[in-house]
């Protein structure tokens, strides 16, 4: 079954909580990024995992000494996965991928971003951080709805054994074509910021069903 991720971009903890309860019955996991954590504090993650299991989108990209302490604070926080930036390289991947490890948890590579900038530096290299990510032992990748043609490459050079994860349906207009490529769509303002946040993930939840 295809997933609904939730990127619950706001910024306070009230509304987040509100948001991922009204949400739950069609979302499958929550992903949180620095907006929320920055402005409600970490013990945001422990809150939302009662709800959901959460995804840590702290988009690590470091040594890879340094992302081990990010990895570890967000599994300690909570998270059952963390998303680190692939054109860091194979030695922060693995060490990210270690951690998890200790925690039972998954790491995702980010490939190219889904804005415009993201063509700029990393579709040209998308593909060979697909190899590293594998090589890694990294379980899924992050990769864009907005340029369809790049996630079909991406998923070809994932083949089926690695996840992909697809942002950019809605706000930044990506594709809903995409769900034929992905095993989960990652959708934040399309949600949160509907009249009827419910409402709204149970239509994205619909689109799954193919
Ligand atoms: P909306 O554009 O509001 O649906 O939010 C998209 C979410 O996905 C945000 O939390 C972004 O940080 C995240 N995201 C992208 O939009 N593009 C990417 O290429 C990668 C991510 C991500 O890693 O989650």
């Amino acid at each position: 079954m295809k997933e609904l991720v939730l990127a619950l971009d706001v910024l306070d903890s009230a509304r987040a909580l509100e948001v991922a309860k009204s949400t739950s019955d069609y979302v499958d996991r929550i992903k949180v990024n620095y907006p929320l954590v920055l402005s409600a504090g970490l013990g945001i993650i422990a809150e939302l995992a009662k709800v959901k299991p959460v995804i840590a989108d702290f988009k690590i990209a470091d040594i890879p000494y340094t992302a081990s302490l990010i990895a570890e604070i967000a599994f300690e926080a909570g998270s059952s996965s963390v998303i680190a930036h692939g054109f860091c390289g194979e030695d922060m991947l693995k060490e990210v991928v270690d951690v998890a490890e200790g925690y039972g948890g998954k790491v995702y590579a980010v490939t190219e971003l889904s804005s415009p900038g993201g063509e700029e530096f990393m579709s040209p290299v998308a593909l060979k951080i697909v190899e590293k990510a594998k090589r890694a032992g990294c379980h899924g990748l992050i990769a864009p709805s907005t340029r369809l043609k790049r996630l079909m490459l991406i998923r070809k050079a994932a083949g089926d054994e690695m996840e992909i994860l697809c942002p950019g349906l809605g706000a930044q207009g990506g594709s809903t074509e995409a769900v034929k490529y992905a095993d989960a769509i990652i959708v934040g303002r399309g949600i949160y910021a509907a009249d009827d946040p419910g409402k709204a993930a149970e239509r994205y939840r619909r689109l799954l069903e193919i």
